[in-house]
Order: structure tokens, then C-alpha cells, then sequence
């Protein structure tokens, strides 16, 4: 018999299952392991989690009396979306929540968060609430609870009522962020008693500009900066009256804050110049949104950069914008300064990136594992803020089922990984990150990228509905089973 061994047979030797948990090799080796993370790990209580949003898994568009979102009319427009799809059945995960919430109970993660679509609660926005609305957000609630899993709630994850952008030209109208002011308070009211986290507006950052200024999200308007910066200003306000409202109308103790791509700045060398120079940047970058909430103001830079185009606004405006929020949501996923200390101008400069710089799979998607150290820690010293949790991060990834019908998705693993690792050395700092939801549980629609960017730790065939876990979830759930990042 040849003494050759091919690597199919050594992989059955070694006991490595492509799921990669029932290995003779990783059971041997998992005590000494787990108790040698426990002393570096991430501290008790740790938040471990996974995000979805309602329009990129929900399906069920038409369903009991849901109305039309902007991304119902965007997706339809030819040539918006990168494969012609969208979010009419996505991951049909309205009829399928059950078995999804098995799949979150499965990673052994103890939170959830979900986005509600406001057109399926008031189908106009405002007006007439929905009866039936409600009621597939209490059945995943109640589900969630059942298995031990904590629903964390988003109130908007840009699926905003057709109607609000017809009749007010959506967030170009003050009169948006009423309505979602009254949304916000009938979803607290009804739901708090059950849900204690809610996040108010997913990333202005992204909605706002992509979908009025460059026009390549919903609802694809190309407007001039001044009109961007005062829809900005109406999401930050929007923001406000949402926190404003889950306390007039929530239970008591009800936690509420922003989820927030915040433009990552980070220190290109680890000097204190340098260290300096990008707390600098990080809080000028963001003065359009998180530093209006956090400080109720906007900066003096800021308002000298735009000039002409800065939002009109009142002294009323930056109350309610800056109404106090009990923790920091940011999304996290590359990097998008390097900075440097500079003599010029506010003290900073942002270095170009190389066209070498690595990215994953998605071209957005920098390699920068030391975001999710330097922003939350220099965001916690800018704002003084209280708890931050990362509230989405993860990575696209070209997965492929092979012919054992595995997904060994390492480049994934290798990007959370060293994310984690990162975010570790913060939290072992004490920078007060308390929680992480990976973004996602499962494949889902991608937005402009349709069905084409993968960013989940299930597979899913868009076929067939079929969900298989990648390689990615066996590491998560060690990750969240050893509560460390791993080496
Ligand atoms: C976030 N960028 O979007 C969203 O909150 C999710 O809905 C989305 O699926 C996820 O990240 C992955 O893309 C972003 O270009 C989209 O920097 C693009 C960027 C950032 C966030």
C-alpha cells in the first residue's frame, strides 16, 4: 500500500471535519486552551451577538398590509442593482424566523438585533398605524426570548415609507423626522416591555450621502451639499426625537443610542502626535452626526468648512439632537483615515491610501484590523461616552460550496480573527466596548450588490431557501463559547 497520504485522508486522519468541531485534535486540546483565554479574554458579561436588517432578509414585501419602501421602487429601477435583484423574498425570513432563530441559538449568541421596517407598522409613514404590523416583531421577539436570546431592536435600517418620500421628499423634510418621531414612540410603547436595547438610525453615514448626494442607494437623488447637509441634519434630529420618545413611551430602563458606520480615523504610527492628531480627525469627520449628538453642537470647523452649505437649524434642533443616549453603536469594518500630525490647518492630515492596500471582498472593505481598537478608543475619549458596543462588523467573502458541500470560508475567519484580537487589546485597556454584533448571521441582500456579496455565517442558496453553516460560524462560536479572539 503506498505510504502517500492525500490530503482528504489526512484530513480524516487528523479528525478535522470541515465543520471543524468535532476534532479529536481541537477536543484534546480545549481545556488547557479555553482556561489559558480565560485570562486574556474578553471580560464577563460580554456581549456577543449577530445583525440582520428587515428589508435585506425579510421578503414578504406585500405582506399583511406592509407598504412600499424606497428600496421596493429602487430596486426596480434597471440598473440600480448589480445582479437585477431584491429584497421581494430575500431570505424569506418573515415565514422562516423560527428556523433562523435556531441558527443564532446554534452560534451560541445570547443577543440578536434586528431592524422593524416602518412600513410594515405605518404603511404611509404617519397616519393609520398597520394593525397587522406589529405582529411579526412580537412573534420574533417572543421566539428570541424562548431561546434565550436578547432582542436588541434597530427602528431604522433605511427601509423608509414610499409615501414620507413622495409627499416630503424624505429626509429632505422635517416632516420625516416627526413621523418617525411618532413611529419611534409607537414601537417603544409596544414593544419595550420585552425589548431593552434599541438602536435608533443605522448609519446616517452611509444613507444619507449615498442616497442624496451620490445617488447610488435609495432613493437615488444626486442633490447639492447644501440639501445633503441639511438631510444630514434631519437624521440627527430624526435620531433625537427617537431617543426622545422611547423615554417618554418606553418602560423604564429602556437603553437607547445611535448605530453609526463613524468615519474610522486612526493614528498611521503609534506616536502621540500622531495619537493625537487623529482623536482630532476622528471628531472633525464626524461632526455632521455623532458629534452633533454628543455634543450638541456642531464644531467650529465644521461650520466654517461648509460655510454656505451648512444646515439651517435652531437652538431648539440641537436639544432635541443632543437628548442624552445611554451607549455608542459603531458599525466597524475598515478603516477609512490613516492620520498624521500636521502643522497645518486643525493639527491633522489624512494620508491617501495606496492602490496596493489590501481589501476583502467587497473593494470598500480595507484590511484594518486596528479600526476596532483606535476608534472606540479614541471615540470613548473625545465624547466621554458611556458603553460602546460594535453593532455591526464582518466581511463580504466569495464563498463557494465545495463538493463536500463545505464552505471553508478562512478568509473570512482570518479578517474576524484579527478584528477580534484588536478589539480585545481595547476592552483589555478597559476602552468600555461591552458588546459585538456580527454582521451577519446569514447571506442576505447586499443592498446595490444584490445577492452577490456575501457577508454571512450561514450560507444561504437563494434557490432553495437552504442555510448552511460556513466554516466562520464553527470559529465564531468558539469565540463566543471561550469568550477570547483567539490566536
Ligand atoms: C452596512 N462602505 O453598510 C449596513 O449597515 C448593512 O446593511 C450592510 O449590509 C453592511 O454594512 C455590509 O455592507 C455599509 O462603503 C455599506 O463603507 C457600505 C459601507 C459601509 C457600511
Amino acid at each position: 500500500m503506498s505510504k502517500k497520504v492525500s490530503r482528504r485522508q489526512f484530513a480524516k486522519i487528523a479528525g478535522l471535519s470541515a465543520a471543524g468541531m468535532a476534532s479529536p485534535v481541537q477536543s484534546a486540546e480545549a481545556k488547557p486552551q479555553a482556561a489559558a483565554r480565560q485570562a486574556g479574554g474578553f471580560p464577563p458579561g460580554f456581549v456577543w451577538g449577530t445583525a440582520t436588517s428587515s428589508y435585506q432578509v425579510e421578503g414578504a414585501v406585500n405582506e399583511d398590509g406592509r407598504g412600499p419602501s424606497i428600496w421596493d421602487s429602487f430596486t426596480r429601477i434597471p440598473g440600480k442593482i448589480e445582479d437585477g435583484s431584491n429584497g421581494d423574498r430575500a431570505n424569506e425570513h418573515f415565514h422562516r424566523y423560527k428556523g433562523d432563530i435556531r441558527l443564532i441559538r446554534e452560534l451560541g449568541c445570547k443577543a440578536y438585533r434586528f431592524s422593524v421596517a416602518w412600513p410594515r407598522v405605518f404603511p404611509d409613514g404617519d397616519g393609520k398605524p398597520n394593525p397587522k404590523g406589529l405582529d411579526f416583531y412580537n412573534k420574533l421577539i417572543d421566539e428570541l426570548l424562548a431561546n434565550g436570546i436578547t432582542p436588541w431592536l434597530t427602528l431604522y435600517h433605511w427601509d423608509l415609507p414610499q409615501s414620507l418620500q413622495d409627499r416630503f421628499g424624505g429626509w429632505r423634510s422635517a416632516e420625516t423626522c416627526k413621523a418617525f418621531g411618532s413611529y419611534a414612540a409607537y414601537v417603544a410603547e409596544r414593544l419595550t416591555d420585552r425589548v431593552k436595547h434599541v438602536f435608533t438610525l443605522n448609519e446616517s453615514g452611509r444613507f444619507i450621502y449615498f442616497g442624496y448626494g451620490s445617488g447610488i442607494d435609495a432613493p437615488g437623488l444626486q442633490l447639492s451639499q447644501a440639501e445633503v447637509n441639511q438631510a444630514r441634519h434631519n437624521s440627527a434630529l430624526a435620531h433625537g426625537l427617537a431617543v426622545q420618545a422611547v423615554r417618554a413611551h418606553g418602560r423604564s430602563g429602556t437603553k437607547v443610542g445611535p448605530a453609526e458606520n463613524i468615519d474610522a480615523c486612526i493614528p498611521a504610527i503609534d506616536t502621540p502626535e500622531n495619537v493625537r492628531a487623529a482623536a482630532i480627525a476622528l471628531r472633525e469627520m464626524n461632526a455632521s452626526y455623532l458629534g452633533v449628538i454628543l455634543e450638541g453642537r456642531y464644531t467650529d470647523a465644521f461650520l466654517k468648512f461648509a460655510g454656505a452649505n451648512a444646515p439651517k437649524f435652531s437652538a431648539e434642533d440641537l436639544k432635541i439632537i443632543s437628548s442624552p443616549v445611554d451607549f455608542l453603536g459603531l458599525n466597524i469594518y475598515a478603516p477609512q483615515h490613516y492620520v498624521v500630525a500636521s502643522d497645518q490647518g486643525a493639527g491633522f492630515a489624512l494620508l491617501p491610501f495606496p492602490k496596493s492596500f489590501p481589501h476583502m471582498n467587497s473593494d470598500w472593505l480595507r484590511i484594518g484590523p486596528e479600526t476596532i481598537y483606535w476608534v472606540p478608543r479614541l471615540a470613548a475619549g473625545i465624547w466621554k461616552t458611556g458603553p460602546i458596543y460594535i453593532s455591526e462588523n464582518g466581511t463580504s467573502g466569495e464563498d463557494e460550496v465545495g463538493p463536500d458541500g463545505k464552505i471553508h470560508d478562512t478568509d473570512r475567519i482570518m479578517y474576524l480573527r484579527n478584528y477580534l484580537a484588536q478589539l480585545q487589546r481595547a476592552t483589555s485597556e478597559g476602552v468600555p466596548v461591552k458588546g459585538y454584533f456580527l454582521w451577519s448571521l446569514m447571506d442576505n441582500f447586499e443592498w446595490v450588490f444584490g445577492l452577490n456579496k456575501r457577508f454571512g455565517l450561514y450560507h444561504v442558496n437563494f434557490d432553495t431557501q437552504v442555510r448552511t453553516p460556513k466554516l466562520s460560524a464553527s470559529f465564531y462560536r468558539n469565540v463566543i463559547a471561550t469568550n477570547a479572539a483567539g490566536a
